[in-house]
């Protein structure tokens, strides 16, 4: 992708705006549907000239579209140990997310999973002696539980969950909104085995006044201070209660990863993923909305109504996230792919909807002009993703760009462009797309 000519092209595009090319040849830029560049539809024949081939439906792309075969390409030299592939946004702390591709696997495997890290985790975990508190003012009787504990007392399930971060698709936001810019990445599905939340605190006995449970880690903050805690969120008692709601040992029947919370974790299915406590020392059940670090102010927090964007939105107008949105992902080809006319590309991905089921998936190869109903699964378990496929004729040779569409069982469909902006960056779920050249 990076040849003279391209270069030479976009920096011709991007005339007026030189940091927007260099963004786009060297660092990344995997921008959905936005109006921040700067082509117009007088740069078509520039556009063409850079996807390398004509454009058969242009009239119907957006003014400011930037085609997906020059979003996104550049490489990002920093790995993480165990997680080839994956794009790192921030090593301290760690945060990485898995690209599109790459997330092809109907359960995701242990390398592919993304990491969003707010502290530092612990080293030297010996699960052996890694014991579980539970406790909290609404708790009838308080516990401390070995893993071996867990394994012997309760019973274990098995549950294929899918886990987002909250901040997925934040990358969008305009004005945009700080923190990691994850752009489709912060999403997987693995399998997870361990007991149920449910179990161990009926066990412990769940008094009436409970209405949320809060989680603390082992991890530390990144100033140090031991006083301090990066992250201790939770979720409404309702949710912790949900027969698939985990206190997790195993991951696609291995350990944890390291980074994704070895040895033991929360996986709260469908909601955002800040609410599944990694390297799990204490969960409390609370009598009122669990006050830990990150559940306050703008954090993991949306205006409860929609604002303008850019707005002050005061403290009591902001709500707490909980399920996620419906969204999906293609997941192959990779974007950028060249295909033969005359014969069918057929497509996949994955499609979610949180706490819902997705019920239709819709791809079009026009530029949201005209859609096809791909093929949808259903879910293995409540809050797994679904598989879907699509095959795609193409009426002649030329740059095309596939979008997929969800819709959930409610009927809500994902946005085309950045839905509902938010000061954090939250709960961005528009279309997935890719770039396809027509040979
Ligand atoms: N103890 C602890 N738990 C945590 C976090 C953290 O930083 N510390 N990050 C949360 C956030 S914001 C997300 S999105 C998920 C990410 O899980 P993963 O890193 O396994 O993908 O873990 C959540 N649990
Ligand atoms: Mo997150």
């Amino acid at each position: 992708m990076k040849d003279k000519q391209l270069q030479r092209g976009i920096y011709e595009l991007y005339a007026n705006d030189p940091e927007r090319a260099d963004q786009l040849l060297w660092g990344r830029q995997v921008d959905p549907i936005t109006r921040r560049g700067f082509l117009k539809k007088s740069s078509l024949l520039a556009m063409s000239a850079i996807v390398g081939a004509h454009i058969p439906f242009a009239e119907n792309m957006p003014g400011g579209l930037i085609p997906m075969a020059i979003a996104g390409t550049a490489d990002e030299p920093l790995t993480i140990p165990g997680k080839p592939g994956l794009v790192v946004l921030e090593d301290r702390p760690i945060n990485a997310e898995t690209p599109a591709h790459l997330l092809d696997d109907e359960i995701t495997p242990a390398n592919r999973l993304f990491v969003r890290n707010n502290g530092v985790p612990p080293t030297n975990v010996v699960p052996d002696e890694w014991t579980v508190a539970i406790g909290g003012e609404s708790c009838e009787q308080s516990m401390t539980l070995s893993i071996a504990d867990l394994k012997r007392d309760f019973k274990a399930y098995t549950y294929q969950l899918q886990l987002e971060c909250g901040g997925n698709g934040r990358s969008a936001f305009n004005p945009p909104a700080s923190g990691n810019q994850w752009t489709f990445g912060a999403v997987g599905c693995p399998q997870w085995t361990g007991v149920r939340l449910k179990d161990v605190l009926e066990k412990c006995g769940i008094k009436k006044d409970a209405v949320y449970i809060g989680y603390y880690g082992a991890d530390t903050h990144l100033s140090g201070d031991p006083n301090k805690i990066s992250i201790s969120r939770g979720v409404p008692i309702a949710k912790a209660l949900e027969d698939e709601t985990l206190i997790a040992w195993a991951m696609n029947g291995e350990n944890i990863p390291q980074l994704n919370g070895h040895p033991l974790r929360l996986v709260c299915g469908g909601w955002a993923g800040s609410t599944s406590g990694k390297w799990l020392k204490r969960i409390v059940i609370r009598n009122k909305v669990h006050d830990g670090e990150k559940m306050m102010g703008d954090s993991y927090r949306v205006p409860c109504e929609p604002v303008a964007p850019g707005s002050k939105v005061l403290d009591d107008k902001m709500c707490i996230i909980e399920s996620m949105p419906v969204k999906s992902i293609i997941t192959y080809p990779q974007t950028g792919i060249s295909h033969s006319l005359g014969e069918k590309l057929v497509f996949r991905g994955h499609a979610w909807a949180g706490d819902l089921e997705v019920k239709e998936l819709y791809v079009s190869n026009d530029f949201g002009a005209t859609w096809v109903k791909a093929e949808l699964k259903s879910p293995v378990n409540r809050f797994a993703w679904q598989h879907w496929t699509a095959a795609i004729n193409f009426p002649m040779k030329g740059y095309y760009e596939i979008w997929a569409r969800a819709v959930d069982s409610q009927g809500h469909s994902q946005p085309m462009v950045v839905p509902n902006w938010n000061p954090k960056g939250y709960l961005n779920n528009a279309c997935h797309r890719i770039g396809v050249t027509v040979v």
